[in-house]
């Protein structure tokens, strides 16, 4: 297999949603599954993560730090999310500035944040670009926002997720240039026709009434690609159940649950019982398991 395409891990595992710099409920749902702060688990079981690990939170740093010590030493896998990728390819975000050195300000609210210097972001590029797109065996599939059988193909004839990303951007370029598109359908066939993409962040639709989210106006919505997955059990992240609607269906699972907006309520005074919560898939046990501790079956 290449490398943006690997085996999962045998054995029980936990797989974890997108932390996005929340370190404090990493450690704290770490804890709570059995394992010390070295990732060691006395049953032999497995961490996951399913991407997204930076942006937003208060510790990006530390938390790549951590999963980057913990997947060296072969106790957790994590897969790319599109957060890793809009690095990786210098995209600056709304939400990614931690990364350049610049502070995160929500109508003029600053996110308190720990911010790269020149010392970690390479090494923290260097991690990334060893991450795989998938992670897939007999039983199970993660992968950080959809999974689509025809586009795993390509990410078995290539090694970079770099030069994949651009030269299936070329290749739409190319195609798009004299046609009769407009802005709206180009954009979509970049986020729907890229492997990366799609993969990393999901197929799309046009919409006719736009609307305003993450510091942009949006022509385009998330198309819930689940409702007709019915493959091998699939594991994924990304689609932020922060509206209290879980998504999946009985071969599907998403495993965000939006602690990456928990600063909203910490910045509301709150400082537990969080509505916003980082958690954990069991398998194959299927157990949920939240950063406060509580659990429920899936
Ligand atoms: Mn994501």
């Amino acid at each position: 297999m290449s490398t943006l395409i690997s085996h999962l891990s045998s054995g029980p595992l936990d797989i974890v949603g997108d932390v996005h710099g929340e370190i404090d409920p990493l450690l704290s749902l770490m804890h709570h599954l059995g394992y010390d702060e070295h990732g060691f688990h006395p049953d032999n079981r497995k961490l996951v993560f399913v991407g997204d690990l930076t942006d937003r939170g208060p510790d990006s740093l530390t938390v790549v730090n951590l999963v980057q010590t913990l997947t060296e030493a072969q106790r957790a896998q994590c897969v790319l999310g599109n957060h890793e990728l809009n690095i990786l390819l210098n995209q600056r975000k709304y939400d990614n500035g931690w990364f350049y050195g610049e502070e995160f300000a929500d109508n003029g609210y600053i996110v308190p944040q720990a911010l790269a210097s020149n010392n970690n972001r390479d090494r923290i590029l260097d991690f990334f670009n060893t991450l795989p797109i998938a992670l897939e065996r007999e039983d199970l599939r993660v992968i950080h926002a959809c999974w689509h059988a025809p586009m795993m193909k390509s990410l078995r004839e290539t090694e970079g997720v770099i030069a994949l990303t651009e030269q299936h951007e070329d290749l739409i370029e190319k195609r798009t240039e004299n046609s009769q598109l407009d802005e709206v359908d180009i954009s979509l066939e970049h986020q729907n026709q890229n492997p990366v993409r799609r993969l990393t962040s999901g197929p799309e639709e046009r919409i006719h009434s736009p609307f305003f989210a993450s510091g942009k106006m949006r022509h385009e919505q998330r198309v819930p690609w689940w409702n007709n997955y019915n493959e091998t059990f699939c594991v994924f992240g990304h689609y932020s159940i922060a509206d209290g609607k879980p998504r999946g269906n009985q071969s599907s699972f998403c495993v965000d649950y939006g602690v990456g907006k928990r600063w909203t309520e910490r910045r509301q005074g709150r400082t537990k019982g969080f509505t916003l919560k980082l958690a954990a898939l069991r398998w194959p046990e299927k157990l949920i398991v939240f950063d406060e501790g509580e659990s429920r079956q899936l």
